[in-house]
């Protein structure tokens, strides 16, 4: 028989267990909220050699793969929003409707700071790209097109859908090779982000989806991510109720920070006049080969960032 526990004792143990509940989800909660704010500070401090212009990241992919809800959770977890109404920056459109908007859509995100006198409020700019034609379809040109319809990007994020048939994704999949190329063949570092990440059922489905993604686009900056989910009703004049969770904004500043640091290449590349030289020399050797550098070189003259 079992001996009889006093019900104070139950009691007391019971409170002892919430309270270590309660503080080890607090401790918790801190730590996240400090392991975002010195993300944040780090792409602050990325962005500072680059003032006053903030870096231009295009966000591209095919049609419905989460390029707008990409673009409102980077805007959501740079300015450190948490409340559960849902500022939508850019339109998102549900799966199967047609797109929101067939031309590109510039915000300026800014990184939320701690304040204090003499901060000055720094940025990136998000190119909302518009969707690129059907996998199959698609060829180099498409790609170029979309690259040079927009204002001159110096980073790109190529978002790209988990879900969805396993043949589409395979067909889209085969498409990352010429996309990443070019976009490398402008000059231009590629990020690869992989949304809806919560379809993939285990770590194996995930690891191969990586390589395979990884071998493709020929980068090893590949990031899994899983926006918020929109309402098929969803409006810009009616807001949702949302909550992105801490891996959704870690990924999401982290993929953000990559890209800053790529805009910091790209710059430094492209206006060093050793590479200014050479670009041209290539452009006029091999107009074919070059032209788009030339092409990304041209925009940087016409806003006077090359003197
Ligand atoms: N579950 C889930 N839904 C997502 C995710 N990302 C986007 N969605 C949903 O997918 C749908 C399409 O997302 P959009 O952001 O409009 O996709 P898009 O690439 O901008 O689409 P187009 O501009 O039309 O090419 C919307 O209903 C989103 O709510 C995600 O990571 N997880
Ligand atoms: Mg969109």
């Amino acid at each position: 028989m079992l001996p009889k526990i006093p019900m104070t004792l139950l009691l007391r143990f019971t409170a002892s267990a919430i309270t270590a509940t309660a503080t080890f989800l607090f401790i918790r909660r801190i730590r996240r909220e400090i392991s975002l704010s010195a993300l944040r500070r780090q792409i602050r401090e990325a962005l500072q050699p680059l003032l006053p212009r903030p870096p231009s990241i295009l966000i591209m992919g095919f049609r419905s793969q989460g390029k707008s809800s990409f673009l409102n959770t980077a805007c959501r977890a740079l300015a450190s929003e948490s409340d559960p109404i849902l500022l939508l920056r850019a339109e998102t459109a549900p799966p199967g409707a047609a797109p929101v908007s067939q031309s590109s859509r510039i915000v300026r995100a800014f990184v939320a700071d701690p304040g204090g006198a003499g901060v000055e409020p720094v940025a990136v700019d998000l190119i909302d790209g518009p969707p690129l034609p059907d996998a199959a379809g698609m060829t180099r040109a498409d790609v170029e097109a979309a690259i040079v319809g927009t204002p001159a990007p110096e980073c790109v994020i190529l978002v790209f859908r988990c879900s969805g048939s396993l043949k589409e994704r395979a067909i889209a999949v085969k498409k990352l090779t010429d996309i990443a190329s070019v976009v490398r063949e402008r000059g231009l570092h590629v990020v690869v982000v992989l949304t809806h990440k919560r379809v993939l059922r285990n770590m194996k489905q995930t690891e191969e989806l990586q390589r395979e993604v990884a071998f493709r686009a020929r980068t090893d900056c590949v990031y899994f991510v899983e926006n918020y989910t929109a309402s098929p009703n969803i409006s810009i004049h009616h807001p949702t109720t949302i909550k992105n969770d801490h891996d959704t904004n870690f990924t999401a500043l982290s993929i953000i920070r990559q890209c800053v640091e790529f805009t910091r290449l790209y710059r430094s590349h492209t206006t060093s006049p050793k590479s200014l030289f050479m670009s041209s020399a290539l452009a006029t050797s091999a107009p074919g080969l070059n032209k788009s550098m030339s092409r990304n070189i041209d925009a940087f003259r016409s806003q006077d960032l090359l003197k």
